[in-house]
């Protein structure tokens, strides 16, 4: 019976949601739900509401994870692990895959198997997901994507994560506003992306891209480290050989590429920072991240909030209650710099505000 309803409730929601899903491309970052006020950096807290097991049923959830590459990626994690608790009346069947694809769609088949309430997908690429997708929807089973975009099927509920491409965007018009403050004229800049085919390093990379055309700089290279620090050491290492004396910019698309670049760069006698002479730019933000910005060994640091699931419990709620959720929902997040030369960037018409980086905020980020 159970099943039942909920998948009527998923068809109904689906339905309601593609009609008004049609030309709302609407962005507005998600504020954490009403019960909670966002503490001092960008700490989410589960709101301090009533399950949806608040009928004594437990809620199972399958939640197939992209892996452990990442101090973001733990903190994700734990974002789920602390909000879809036993306490908090759910039973979370966690999957790590591991950056392995192939895992990672036996997990959702494994959670269909399991006849879970809810799916959870953080998908590691953001392709070859539409048959999993409808076996999942011919089972009832409604499914909630985070952070990264599934970009071959709408099988889903609700998707809640970031803008990659806007984060890209960010870097962009940052390195631009922030070279012309120190009469640097000439970017020669080396990327360092995230994991093939993930969204976030699809997207940041075209952000990044667009600023770098439109501003005629130089990309000398661009070479996944796959979003740990030992790929952000090893292409660091090889980049520092190939391109001696010849980049004043990199460029890593998450925080643990970075860590990897700085020991890099540092073996090969390359200084970085505010008083190097290479611009370090980094993706994520994550508190050891920003240690390094603070520190001014990262210039600057474009935030991507891991912390989704009290989010996905709004979603869970929603439907449960027979409601409709949003299709999509953006999370909050901020720029973040050492100096503080800059207040504002401007990013697609739009003004957004820099954040210098303080203790208070590194002692309340993830
Ligand atoms: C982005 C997320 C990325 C992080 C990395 O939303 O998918 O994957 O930027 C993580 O740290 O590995």
């Amino acid at each position: 019976m159970k099943r039942k309803l909920i998948g009527l409730l998923l068809c109904a929601a689906m339905t309601a949601t593609m009609l008004a899903g049609c030309g709302s491309k609407e962005e507005a970052p998600a504020q954490a739900p009403a019960e909670t006020e966002a503490p001092a950096g960008n700490d989410a807290e589960a709101p301090e509401t009533e399950a949806p097991a608040a009928s004594g049923d437990v809620i199972t959830i399958g939640f197939a994870q992209v892996g452990h590459e990442s101090d973001w990626r733990t903190a994700s994690t734990k974002s789920c692990q602390d909000v879809f608790s036993a306490e908090n009346g759910y039973d979370l069947q966690f999957v790590d895959c591991d950056n392995d694809s192939a895992v990672q769609l036996e997990a959702v088949r494994g959670f269909i198997e399991q006849d879970v309430d809810y799916i959870i997908i953080d998908p590691i690429v953001s392709t070859g997901w539409d048959t999993v997708l409808t076996e999942c929807e011919d089972a009832g089973i409604p499914v909630i994507v985070i952070d990264r975009t599934i970009d071959d099927s709408d099988k889903y509920v609700s998707w809640v994560g970031s803008n990659f491409k806007t984060e890209g965007l960010a870097a962009g018009e940052w390195l631009k506003a922030y070279a012309a403050e120190k009469g640097i004229t000439e970017i020669n800049a080396l990327v360092i992306e995230g994991s093939t085919g993930a969204s976030a390093t699809i997207g940041r990379t075209e952000g990044f891209k667009e600023i770098a055309d439109r501003e005629g700089w130089t990309i000398l290279d661009s070479q996944s480290g796959d979003f740990t620090q030992d790929g952000g050491a090893e292409v660091m290492e090889s980049y520092c050989k190939s391109y001696e004396g010849k980049f004043n910019v990199v460029v890593c698309q998450n925080d643990n590429e970075a860590f990897g670049a700085m020991d890099a760069m540092k073996q090969a006698g390359v200084s970085y920072g505010v008083n190097g002479d290479v611009i370090l730019i980094s993706f994520d933000a994550c508190s050891a991240g920003l240690e390094f910005v603070k520190s001014g060994d990262i210039n600057a640091d474009f935030e991507c909030n891991p912390l989704a699931a009290p989010f996905v419990e709004e979603v869970i709620k929603t439907l449960a209650s027979g409601g409709t959720p949003e299709k999509e929902v953006y999370m909050e997040e901020h720029w973040f710099v050492n100096e503080d030369i800059l207040s504002s960037i401007e990013v697609n018409g739009e003004t957004q505000n820099l954040t210098v980086v303080t203790d208070e905020i590194i002692a309340a980020q993830y």
